[in-house]
């Protein structure tokens, strides 16, 4: 057919993240389709997840299991459900050497011979699971080290991760995915069952109007934090003073606000949480690896989270996120630099 023959072809379909993963296996020469296969795994377990959740109320999903997990806190059904389900496909999909998630005290060994490592936190912002507030799911990939799989070969520091991501159940289920070239945004069509790209090489602002921090830890923050909470709301019009605040209380709804709009996220340790309370490895990793990947930073207060080894795969870290200029600042504070 020649040129003026040929339809005018229009795009009447848009990239799936199917097609959006596929395309990444074409750009790696000599790939074998095995993280291809890992990441759409763990596409179709944020799908089942998400169709959980939307009915959560109706399936009397609400509500304690009446156990507790190894954070101490008490699991909801939803947190169990959303566990068991990416510990079932992961299994099944034989790419996974052993996983690490928020709800198992300790790593589950999967197929001996993958490739792969995966850390995910299932079920994130559990206590706003029952007020229909914006919950979420956060993974990250590791490949397995020389050694092969063990507990602590999954003890990487986060720029050693091959892929991360999240999802938000909010309004709309998006997931937002790197596999280390940029940082894309695909949201889920609910009358096909696919995740459409709705935003490409998402770039996180290099400063931003909103700060997020859990306010009511005023005092237990050291000086330097507190200084820098004053100044962030200080009336200072030529700074651009003082930001707004926001927080949400799912991790995943103040980082993804976070990484679109700019500003910084904080959750210091503080007198109660000596050591933060956001986990390294399936909660700061992956959003600092998302964050990084976009022109952002992430640092514990004053070093990169993603040169941080966890110590165990339940550390505890102190997490500030967002734009360079916004967390420079809050680093020159905590450093002493400013006062
Ligand atoms: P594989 O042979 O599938 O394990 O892939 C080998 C390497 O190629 C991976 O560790 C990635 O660095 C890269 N790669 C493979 N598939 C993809 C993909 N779908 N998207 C991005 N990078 C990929
Ligand atoms: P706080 C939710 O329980 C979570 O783990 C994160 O999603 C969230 O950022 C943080 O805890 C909120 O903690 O102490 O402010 O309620």
């Amino acid at each position: 057919m020649t040129e003026a023959q040929a339809p005018a072809r229009r795009t009447v379909v848009g990239t799936t993240l199917e097609t959006h993963i596929f395309e990444g296996m074409l750009d790696s020469p000599g790939a074998t389709g095995e993280l291809t296969a890992l990441l759409n795994a763990i596409s179709v377990a944020v799908r089942i997840i998400h169709s959980r959740v939307r009915a959560a109320g109706l399936a009397g999903m609400f509500g304690y299991t009446g156990e507790t997990n190894v954070q101490g806190e008490e699991v909801q059904k939803l947190d169990e459900y959303a566990n068991d389900v990416l510990c079932t496909v992961l299994e099944r999909s034989g790419h996974c050497a052993i996983l690490a998630s928020e709800e198992l005290e300790k790593p589950l060994a999967c197929n001996p011979n993958a490739k792969y490592m995966v850390v995910f936190d299932p079920l994130d912002g559990s206590s706003n699971i029952d007020v229909n507030v914006s919950i979420g799911t956060i993974f990250g990939i590791l490949r397995v080290p020389a050694g092969g799989p063990s507990d602590t070969a999954l003890l990487q520091p986060g720029s050693a991760f091959v892929a991360a991501g999240y999802a938000v159940y909010g309004s709309a289920t998006t997931l937002v995915l790197s596999t280390g070239r940029g940082v894309h945004e695909f949201t889920l069509d609910l009358n096909v069952g696919e995740f459409f790209l709705s935003r490409a090489d998402i770039r996180c602002p290099a400063r931003g109007a909103l700060y997020s921090i859990n306010e009511g830890n005023y005092s237990k923050w050291t000086p330097e934090v507190q200084a820098w909470n004053q100044y962030v709301k200080s009336d200072d019009k030529a700074r651009g003073l003082p930001m707004g605040h926001r927080y949400v209380g799912s991790l995943v709804a103040d980082a993804h606000r976070t990484l679109i709009k700019g500003g910084i996220f904080a959750y210091p340790a503080d007198t109660k949480s000596r050591d933060g309370k956001l986990r390294l490895l399936y909660e700061a990793h992956p959003m600092a690896f998302v964050i990084e990947k976009a022109g952002g930073s992430a640092i514990d207060g004053k070093n990169r989270i993603l040169d941080i080894v966890p110590s165990h795969p339940h550390s505890r870290v102190p997490l500030i996120f967002g734009s360079t200029e916004d967390v420079a600042v809050y680093r020159q504070y905590v450093s002493g630099q400013r006062t």
